[in-house]
């Protein structure tokens, strides 16, 4: 088997490939010569300079690797040519087996717009709207009277939220349907714009299927993933806490449905919006595995990788949906090298410093180590700290106690975060939707409340009538939200 990837996940399938008793191949690139995953392989091959360009998405390279090496199955992990259907096609060219779906279901339930057809096609709920190009504003303004406000103006061609816009009144639609338009035009060479009822307040709530070769295909619970900053996940849990068994076995069945009607094999995520009202609707499909795959691996006891390798050799599920049991409750902190007082900026750099968090119900999928520079060139994500406990509430407080054993010294990192969102209320009572890190992160900075501003005019006056008796008296009036109290109490420097 060789790993096209680098970082944790190409240490996480070497370490299931080394279980089953398969040789591994590493491939690696100038800046990753002393990367982790790189020894725990049987064979390890340079790719080429660092840059992803000129390395890891060098499919050419990897294939002729492959020849060099006897390879006879290529796992390509998560990003870089995991959803390249070109590369799938060229694997099985070359008669090497590519761990994941066919380059057709690849094409289809890869593809934003085909995924929508295949979609409606296999009878899945979509968000009310316009199911293709709005021809201009007057169409739209027509639709939307159809649909109701508030609605969404999406880009055809886009995706991960560019060119979305939400749209509240009639009166603001022709001018918000041009803006959007041109914007689409300018970032994906296409101004196809499209417009959806807005779902308020949305969860984002993935299910997990595993499809084989012959026709059989389960779903593996599902993964809350609401808690994102810029359609960036930055914690991930399973189960979702407002997802029930009959919610489950109705999102479970639409993706299974969607993945069958596609031919699609292997380890897939079809990602839905869920409103209040426990509606669900289409969002797009994953055709790979996903970085969140620990945390359903915790909660169902199965290993995914192991699974996916299975069903490559072209063995039939071994599990039914019926033995499929949810037990737990596990919780994913991405544990990046960014730094929150600098608009979480990528912080790369040596790390001097290691402790790793362990005990009871704590895995870390992680590939640095005391001495390891993290380089600019790639994502800069460190590890995956994941903790797993009967309930959702020990499993929060088991991941506090995990994030204060964690000690990494010589760059800045996002851990301080991740103790903000666990101790926050909102989060704690499971009120939590797209929109809620980006509302907490705002509190942080802004104004304080009317209660706290009176605190601060009588502070500032005795202030200023004791500097009138003495020398003056230099004091900032730090106005501290409370986070910083809380913050201070807890010894955190936020
Ligand atoms: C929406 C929506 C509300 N209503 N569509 C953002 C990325 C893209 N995959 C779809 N997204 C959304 N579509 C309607 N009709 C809210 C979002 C959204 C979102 C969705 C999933 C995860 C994070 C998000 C963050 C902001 C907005």
């Amino acid at each position: 088997m060789l790993i096209a990837n680098r970082g944790e996940i190409a240490l996480r399938v070497i370490r299931a490939c080394r279980e089953m008793g398969l040789a591994t191949v590493a491939v690696y690139s100038d800046a990753d010569r002393g990367a982790l995953h790189v020894p725990h392989a049987d064979e390890a091959y340079r790719l080429g300079p660092a840059p992803a360009a000129e390395s890891y998405l060098r499919g050419d390279l990897i294939l002729e690797i492959a020849r060099r090496s006897g390879t006879d199955a290529i796992h390509p992990g998560y990003g870089f040519l995991s959803e390249n259907a070109d590369f799938a096609e060229a694997c099985a060219v070359a008669g090497v087996t590519f761990i994941g779906p066919p380059a057709s279901a690849m094409r289809v339930l890869g593809s934003k717009t085909k995924a929508r057809q295949a979609a409606d096609a296999a009878g899945m709920p979509r968000v009310p709207g316009s199911v293709t190009g709005l021809a201009d504003a007057e169409e739209a303004v027509r639709v939307a009277a159809g649909i109701g406000y508030p609605v969404m103006l999406k880009a055809a061609a886009g995706g991960g939220g560019k060119g979305m816009r939400a749209v509240f009144g009639a009166a603001e639609l022709p001018a918000a349907f041009a803006a959007a338009s041109s914007e689409a035009e300018r970032s994906f060479g296409s101004g196809e714009v499209y417009l959806e009822k807005l779902i308020e307040r949305p969860r984002h709530i993935e299910i997990q299927l595993m499809a084989d070769e012959h026709g059989g295909c389960v779903y593996l619970g599902e993964r809350e993933c609401s808690v994102q900053r810029r359609h960036q996940k930055v914690i991930e849990e399973a189960p979702s806490a407002v997802v029930g068994e009959e919610l489950r076995r109705r999102m479970g069945a639409a993706a299974a449905r969607l993945a069958l009607s596609a031919g699609y094999v292997n380890a897939g995520t079809v990602e839905f919006l869920v409103d209040a009202a426990e509606n669900f609707y289409f969002l797009e499909m994953n055709t790979r595995l996903q970085v969140e795959h620990p945390v359903t691996e915790l909660v169902t006891g199965l290993d995914l990788v192991h699974m996916q390798l299975r069903v490559a050799m072209g063995e039939p599920l071994a599990i039914a949906q019926e033995d499929i049991v949810l037990r737990g409750h596990a919780i994913e902190c991405r544990i990046y090298a960014e730094d929150p007082e600098n608009n979480f900026f990528p912080s790369p750099g040596l790390i001097t410093r290691l402790v790793q968090p362990g005990g009871p119900g704590i895995r870390e999928d992680c590939a640095v180590y005391e001495g390891w520079r993290v380089p600019l060139d790639y994502d800069p994500m460190l590890s995956k700290l994941v903790a797993f406990a009967p309930t959702r509430e020990m499993a929060i407080d088991r991941m506090l106690r995990a994030l204060d054993e964690y000690v990494i010294g010589g760059i800045k990192t996002n851990i301080g975060l991740f103790r903000r969102i666990l101790m926050d209320e909102d989060f704690r009572s499971a009120r939590i939707d797209t929109g809620y890190l980006e509302r907490l992160l705002a509190e942080g900075t802004a104004l304080p409340q009317k209660a706290v501003l009176e605190d601060v005019v009588a502070l500032a006056a005795a202030l200023f009538s004791a500097s009138t008796k003495s020398e003056a008296v230099v004091a900032e009036v730090a106005v501290e939200s409370r986070w910083a109290v809380a913050g201070r109490r807890e010894g955190l420097r936020l």
